[in-house]
């Protein structure tokens, strides 16, 4: 009889699951618990950001030009610190660093996962206390010896985990090792992330659509025929839908998870690929998605098929409720 129990810890969760894998040697669970105990730490700085000289931007760009807030490379360097000496990860890839990183420490030599993160997604939303959140997913090395970013660029079918964490009214734990989608909330008075959202499924029909409105001049004509079907009064097919937008991708997804939507961040002549990174938003995002029952698309394949060709590529991206992710693709 299973032994998953709701409010069970994040460390007795991962326990009872490996037990359903005799010859697993126990590495992603520990690279799992890292993930966790970092995001614990950076929650913790989120929490108090209204308090610590910590807001704010600290004046230089990253390697896609944007500003780097303060909490962004908090965040990325306890990621990268916990990885680096927890034993389990040989390197990582992160929105904030121009090239991936491969660790030469001794703990370091004999692990055989890398990790692919945005540190803290959404951080234009960090000074007006909206939710932001860590995103990531984790593939095994190819490399014997010499890690290079080859290693790194897998299609979303070759991942072995991903998901996020969400510092929002509560703090949730969101991950799937390819056997569904399971959430953690972190209850505050005992520092743990326990199970709250067991086996989670998106709904395949929905009655919510995030998109950036104020870009409509730029969007396509599936895009803008499709927003257009959204908003008609069609008893029949379910509309109008409702329209929500935070702005902070892991915000919006994690909303449209639960309730049913899409998301869509589209291509525009000035960013034909769009805006949002492959590698450690679009695909991890994705594989949640279809993990929960749901579908995503660059509107030509699913984004777990694109094949990365560079660490900071970027795509357009419609993921969410089935039902709505093929009528987007039917205008
Ligand atoms: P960031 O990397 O600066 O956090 O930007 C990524 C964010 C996503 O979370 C969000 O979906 C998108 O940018 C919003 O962009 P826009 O303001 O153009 O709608």
């Amino acid at each position: 009889m299973s032994k998953i129990k709701v409010g069970m810890t994040l460390d007795e969760f991962i326990i009872q699951e490996e037990k359903g894998y005799p010859n697993a040697s126990g590495d992603l669970s520990k690279l799992l618990r890292d993930i966790g105990l970092a995001s614990k730490i950076i929650n913790r700085e989120v929490n108090k950001a209204g308090l610590v000289d910590i807001l704010g931007k600290i004046g230089k760009e990253n390697i896609q030009g944007e500003e780097v807030f303060k909490l962004d490379e908090f965040a990325n360097d306890t990621l990268i610190s916990f990885l680096k000496y927890g034993g389990q990860c040989a390197g990582v890839a992160s929105e904030e660093e121009d090239e991936i990183q491969v660790f030469n420490n001794e703990e370091a030599q004999n692990a055989h996962y890398l990790v692919l993160f945005d540190p803290l997604d959404g951080s234009s939303n960090i000074d007006t206390n909206a939710s932001i959140g860590t995103i990531f997913s984790i593939v095994r090395r190819l490399s014997e010896d010499t890690i290079t970013e080859k290693d790194f660029f897998r299609t979303g079918r070759e991942i072995v985990a991903a998901g996020y964490v969400l510092y929002g009214s509560s703090t949730m734990l969101v991950y799937s090792t390819g056997n569904g989608v399971n959430g953690f909330t972190l209850d505050p008075s005992i520092g743990e992330f326990c199970l709250s959202h067991y086996q989670m499924k998106t709904p395949e029909t929905a009655k919510q659509f995030s998109v950036n409105y104020g870009t409509i001049a730029h969007w396509n004509q599936r895009l803008k025929s499709f927003t257009n079907w959204c908003t008609l009064e069609n008893k029949e097919e379910g509309t109008p839908l409702t329209l929500r937008y935070i702005g902070s991708m892991v915000a919006d997804f994690h909303r449209n998870l639960l309730k049913g939507g899409i998301f869509i961040y589209p291509a525009s002549p000035k960013s034909p690929n769009g805006k949002l990174r492959l590698l450690y938003e679009c695909i991890p995002l994705a594989f949640l998605q279809e993990q929960a029952g749901g579908l995503s698309t660059n509107e030509k394949v699913s984004i777990l098929d694109i094949q990365p060709e560079a660490l900071h590529q970027r795509t357009p991206i419609a993921l969410g409720s089935k039902k709505l992710v093929e009528k987007f693709l039917s205008f």
